[in-house]
């Protein structure tokens, strides 16, 4: 059986990609899977070097064509900010009590805030988009790209429970609804990560022989 290992850490996106990827006639595997605990540096400034970086650092650790998404927001009135760096887009802190001078990176809810509250003099509506680049890498070192983008705004009140990250304030207009409030099939039908996910297909069609 072909199997494809789901290089990521962050499980929504492990959730979304496993429906996403469920009819390839591939068996999905993640890290925890596999007991493969890893932690990629992702310092480049692309989102396909990132990508890129992620899928082949899973791929050679664990012998398997390995799939990463790196993605973002990117807000216009921001200039595309938090964009590549939308996983890290918070005040660092002090954790309280804790004696320790090490910073540590707030939560999605804390990402959330620090982007409402530099949108708050801009003039609405505050257009955005999501971005994903999927990186698909062979153990051998070969790497593939596929990509997808969702249009839509921030709006300043969290609407829906839904997904992840950034979800509750990205509204689709066309449905009068955030990402939050969509369930993950209706998601998976227009996500700039299904879209990726459908761009990269003929990439895995290839790659194991479909
Ligand atoms: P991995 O690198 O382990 O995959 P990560 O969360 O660090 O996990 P990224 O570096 O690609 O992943 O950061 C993407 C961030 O962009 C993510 O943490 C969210 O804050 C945001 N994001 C991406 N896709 C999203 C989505 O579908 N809904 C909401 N927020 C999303």
């Amino acid at each position: 059986m072909n199997k494809l290992l789901i290089a990521t850490n962050n499980h929504g996106k492990v959730i979304e990609l496993q429906d996403l990827l469920k009819v390839t006639g591939i068996q999905l595997l993640t890290p925890v899977d596999i007991h493969l605990s890893l932690e990629v540096d992702e310092d480049g400034s692309t989102y396909a070097e990132n990508a890129s970086k992620k899928a082949l650092t899973f791929a050679q650790a664990s012998g398997l064509i390995s799939l990463a998404d790196d993605s973002g927001l990117e807000v216009d009135a921001l200039d595309g900010a938090p964009g590549l760096y939308s996983a890290r887009y918070a005040p660092l802190r002090l954790p309280p009590f804790s004696g320790k001078m090490k910073e540590q990176e707030g939560g999605d809810a804390d990402r959330r805030a620090f982007l409402l509250q530099n949108l708050k003099y801009k003039p609405r509506p505050w257009k955005a988009h999501f971005h994903a680049t999927i990186a698909i890498a062979t153990p051998s070192g070969e790497v593939e790209f596929a990509e997808g983008n969702c249009f839509g705004e921030i709006i300043p009140a969290e609407r829906g429970s839904g997904g992840f990250g950034y979800d509750p304030i990205f509204f689709l207009p066309e449905l009068n609804k955030t990402m939050a409030e969509l369930d993950m099939e209706q998601k998976n039908r227009l996500s700039h990560r299904a879209l990726a996910v459908m761009n990269a297909r003929p990439v895995l069609n290839k790659m194991f022989g479909l």
